[in-house]
């Protein structure tokens, strides 16, 4: 039929009183995947009832594309759950947020402030340079054995975040980064994953393990958070600018200086508060997580390895360590991280978006208030758009030289797009490229020789979580004779 009409019916699973479609869904840890497989049965575009509440899956990059894009702000709201709002105070923060006038502004501030402190400054390529030399110390002391990279991993990735956010950072063992790897272990396996509290909100009432925890983790967290947030009130004096924080205690003061905020329009200590927390979480886990695939990749891909570091020792050599602009010079290492992004994404069924009116979806009408999944697994993994879509192959995002990185489809949508795109895309970019080239131009990453490889399956949450495997970073050859 003709599209953009909106007088389509669209197909939903099969829905109960009370418990909606739950019989369909339930039992099956990995939703991403679940939601993948239904298109046999219902298309690429179906309802489904959570609860009382109605769901629209989107698993084609047409349809994404359109949500995202074409209607973007028909669709960029975001459902309030139990869990999201326990974390983000009542949607004070960005991501869990819906759309309103405030949200937009503060949206507004923090990217202005991520631009000014971030991207584009040599003072963040020094930060991520010297988390990047003491990794590969680290990797260099424990020469030959089989090491789980991720603390190590994590803690150079929130030294980063850390400076940025708060101008500190954290040493080996220190007990404030213990407690927080253990805080946001909790919370990621606790929140915002459709559990069944988001789904029968009066579940709450009862006992519940996850729920408990999340409350323990946000209490630590709140507490570090708090901690911080007094510190740079209290030592904040308007012309020095250290870091992000004192950045939106300016942005706030000199907004307020213009004009006294309208009636609800006004940035509460909440609000800083949970756009911090957001930043600093974000800015852990899913960069985090990136470097975690990436190394299992390499373990399962070796000769991916070899060419990237066949590319390293040709185009920067063993006698310096690599900058941020010799990214044009490495287009194989950008493609590895291209593809590690598509078929691992980070955010498999993004961040839910909600409709702020009727509207509609290709031919199909979608009434307001409609929550919206987008399955970025179904479009990462799409057979008409991608070839052989479970082989790792960075060449595809490559030209026929292999000079020039490309997106061969449409249908790639690492970090969403739109009004809700991601706001730290250029900072873990600038992240990922840096530590992986640093590493890599040092060191040969393989499976410990006595143990199988690490299996490739990811843990489906707020982020596709990497199970545990050890590694083995083994100095290259080449990097001993030149040093
Ligand atoms: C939102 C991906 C790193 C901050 C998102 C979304 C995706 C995404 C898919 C949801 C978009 C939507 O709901 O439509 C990624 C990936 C990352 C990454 C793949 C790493 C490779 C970061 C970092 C930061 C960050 C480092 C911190 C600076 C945010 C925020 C939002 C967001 C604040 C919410 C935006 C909104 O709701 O308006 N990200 N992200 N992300 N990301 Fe990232
Ligand atoms: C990660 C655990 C932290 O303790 C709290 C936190 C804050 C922001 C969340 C992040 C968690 C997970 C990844 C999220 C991010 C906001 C945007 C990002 C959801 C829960 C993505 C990938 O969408």
């Amino acid at each position: 039929g003709p599209t953009g009409t909106g007088t389509g019916r669209l197909r939903s699973l099969p829905a109960l009183p009370l418990v909606g479609s739950l019989l369909q869904l339930a039992g099956h840890p990995q939703l991403h995947l679940r939601l993948w497989r239904l298109q046999g049965r219902y298309g690429s575009l179906y309802g489904l009832w959570m609860g009382s509440h109605y769901v629209v899956v989107v698993n084609s990059y047409q349809h994404a594309r359109e949500v995202l894009l074409k209607k973007g702000k028909a669709f960029a709201g975001r459902p309030r759950t139990v869990t999201t709002d326990l974390l983000s105070r009542g949607g004070k923060d960005i991501a869990f947020a819906s759309y309103s006038p405030l949200w937009k502004f503060q949206r507004k501030l923090v990217h202005a402030a991520l631009s000014m402190f971030g991207e584009g400054s040599l003072a963040l390529e020094k930060i991520i340079c010297q988390e990047a030399a003491s990794l590969c110390e680290t990797l260099s002391a424990a020469q030959d054995a089989a090491l789980d990279m991720a603390p190590e991993l994590t803690r150079a990735v929130t030294n980063v975040v850390c400076s940025l956010c708060f101008n500190s950072s954290y040493r080996r063992g220190d007990p404030e980064f213990e407690a927080m790897l253990e805080y946001s272990q909790g919370i990621v396996d606790t929140v915002a994953k459709e559990s069944l509290v988001d789904i029968f909100p009066w579940l709450q009432i009862f006992p519940n393990k996850d729920l408990a925890l999340l409350k323990k983790c946000l209490k630590v967290r709140d507490e570090l958070l708090q901690q911080k947030f007094t510190e740079h009130k209290e030592a904040f004096c308007g012309d020095s600018v250290r870091d992000l924080m004192d950045a939106l205690l300016q942005v706030r003061l000199s907004a307020e200086n213009n004009s006294p905020p309208a009636p609800g329009l006004e940035l509460t200590d909440d609000h800083l508060l949970m756009t911090v927390g957001d930043i600093f979480g974000a800015g852990v886990e899913t960069t985090t997580t990136v470097l975690k695939w990436t190394v299992l990749y390499l373990l399962h891909y070796p000769e991916v390895q070899r060419k990237i570091q066949e590319e390293m020792d040709q185009k920067i050599g063993l006698a310096r360590h690599p900058h941020l602009s010799d990214r044009p010079l490495l287009p194989y290492l950008e493609a590895t991280i291209s593809e590690v992004l598509r078929i691992r994404p980070v955010s498999p069924l993004l961040i839910p978006h909600v409709s702020l009116t009727d509207t509609s979806i290709g031919e199909y009408a979608i009434p307001k208030g409609a929550r919206v999944v987008i399955n970025l697994w179904s479009v990462h993994h799409d057979e008409k758009e991608w070839d052989k879509p479970e082989e790792f192959n960075p060449g595809r995002f490559l030209d026929e030289q292999g000079q020039h990185i490309h997106s061969p489809s449409p249908s790639y949508l690492p970090f969403g797009a739109g009004i809700r795109v991601c706001l730290g895309e250029v900072l873990a970019k600038m992240e990922l490229f840096l530590f992986l080239a640093w590493v890599l131009q040092r060191f040969t990453l393989e499976c410990p020789q006595d143990q199988p490889l690490p299996s490739l399956e990811g843990k489906f949450g707020v982020v596709l979580q990497v199970q545990k495997f050890r590694v083995k970073a083994r100095l290259r050859e080449a990097w001993r004779a030149a040093s």
